[in-house]
This record gives C-alpha cells, structure tokens and sequence, in this order.
C-alpha cells in the first residue's frame, strides 16, 4: 500500500490532518439505545484509513520508554511474543490526538452531553494473538471513575471470525453490570447471544460498557488492529489522569514492571 504522501503531510504539517466527522442521526441513537451498540459502516474513507494504519505502524514502531505510550506483549498461541495492546496514545500522538476529537462528537450525541476521553488503545492481534473472555467493560473497576462510558472501535484492519472480530451482544446492556472484576460465568451467559461484528477498515462501532463482549484469538495470517477510544459524560468529570495513575500501579506497561512481580489481567 503506497502512503507515502498522506504520511508525509500528515506527519509534518499539524493542521493539516483532515478526519471527517461522523454524525449521527436520530435513527442511529435510537437502534444503539436499544441495543447497546451501533455500526456505522464506512465511517472514514480510504485516504483517511491510509493515515490511521500509518499512525499505527508509527506507533508499534516506536521505542518503548518509560513515561510515553504504553506497550503490553502476549505470548501467541505458538509461543511468539507479539504485540498485544498499546495504550496510551493520544497524550504522544497529533494523528491519534485529532482522531480522539472527531470520535468524540457522535458519542457526545449518544451522551446526549459532551464527551469527555477516558481511555484509548490499539488492540493488535496479531496473527497468533490471543482472545478476549465474556465480559461487560464496566467490570474493569471503570464504575470508580463513572458509571457510565461509551467505546467508539475503530476498524483498522478488516476484522473477521476468522481473525478474531468483536462479538457483541444485543440488548443486554440494560441488565447493568453483572459482576466485577472477573468475566461472565456460563451462568451469567445463559441466553445472551454474541453476534460476531464483521467490519471492513474504516467501519466503526459503538457500544456501551455494559454491552456484554468476547473475541476470539486470530487463527488466520492476518493483523487484526482495532483502535479503541472510550468516553464518558462531562458532568462525571475528566478521570483520564487519575484512571492511568491508578492503572501504572496495579497493571503497567511491560517497560514499567519489576522483574519478579507477578501482574494478572483480570477483565
Ligand atoms: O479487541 C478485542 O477483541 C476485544 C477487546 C476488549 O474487549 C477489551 O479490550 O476490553
Ligand atoms: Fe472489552
């Protein structure tokens, strides 16, 4: 893929990034009140794709040094170490930066309110990587911050059964939360039907943070990016800061952790 030029001038001339803004209508807030999440197909278009994949190469290119963007690796399925998840990234990238901005405004519209970021990343999966159990987002402790958060997905790559696409549920975010700190039993499952979500680079989803969610792990040949930005309202104040302090404490970068500590992801 040739994206020499965009890249260029994206790089080099803040400003100049142009991401259009997606709007919603009134159908659209409708369908994701009632089901929790909402597609939104073709989003942002090619040239725009071609800037994100670039701002995605940059950034897994990047050195990994304390005090920048957060890097955390996986074992793969064959025992390669891969890149699992950056976080992070907005605070060191103009691309990024901007693309936090342009998401914002249709989650305001969700919001009813405006859209205040608490936390984004890149989930990588790379051919190898690993899946994501049954859970609801809102069991990661996030109820300390707010009570409740929108996710805006980002397709960067197309995203597939095969390689591990998002598996949403509909409607069952209205039960609230349904446990913490540990993903759903088969209990809590018992009716809930996951719909794997196909999408196509520049698709993008929104969904609720008690919209139950899994992934598979990437069993194809190709690199399933999704970029992630995550908000809740401005009247449950600005957590960013405090949500990163917290977390550098109890689950930091790779870069970060002490040698023979043992850190366990939870949710
Ligand atoms: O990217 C995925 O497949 C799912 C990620 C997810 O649910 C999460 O990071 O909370
Ligand atoms: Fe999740």
């Amino acid at each position: 893929m040739n994206f020499g030029p965009i890249l260029f001038a994206t790089f080099h001339s803040p400003g100049k990034i142009m991401l259009r803004t997606p709007r919603l209508s009134d159908k659209h807030i409708q369908i994701f009140n009632q089901d929790g999440f909402l597609i939104l197909r073709q989003a942002f278009n090619i040239e725009e794709m071609e800037s994100l994949v670039s701002w995605s190469d940059e950034m897994l290119a990047r050195p990994e040094v304390s005090g920048k963007h957060w890097v955390y690796h996986e074992q793969s399925i064959t025992d390669d170490t891969l890149v699992n998840r950056i976080e992070n990234i907005a605070p060191f990238h103009l691309g990024f930066r901007e693309l936090t901005k342009v998401l914002a405004l249709p989650v305001g519209q969700l919001l009813n309110e405006k859209a205040v970021l608490f936390k984004e990343k890149i989930n990588f999966k790379i051919p190898g990587g690993g899946g994501f159990k049954a859970h609801q987002d809102s069991q990661a402790g996030w109820e300390i911050y707010a009570d409740f958060f929108i996710n805006v997905l980002v397709s960067i790559d197309a995203a597939t059964p095969e390689n591990g696409c998002l598996e949403l549920s509909a409607g069952y975010h209205k039960q609230r939360l349904l446990r913490l700190w540990e993903p759903l039993t088969e209990s809590d499952m018992q009716d809930i039907k996951f719909i794997p979500i196909h999408t196509e680079p520049g698709d993008i989803v929104f969904f609720d943070s008690y919209t139950p969610h899994q992934s598979a792990p990437n069993l194809s040949n190709h690199m399933r990016r999704i970029y992630y930005a995550t908000y809740n309202r401005r009247s449950a104040g600005e957590h960013m800061a405090k949500y990163y302090a917290d977390k550098h404490k109890n689950f930091p970068p790779d870069i970060d952790r002490e040698p023979n500590k043992n850190y366990v992801y939870q949710v």
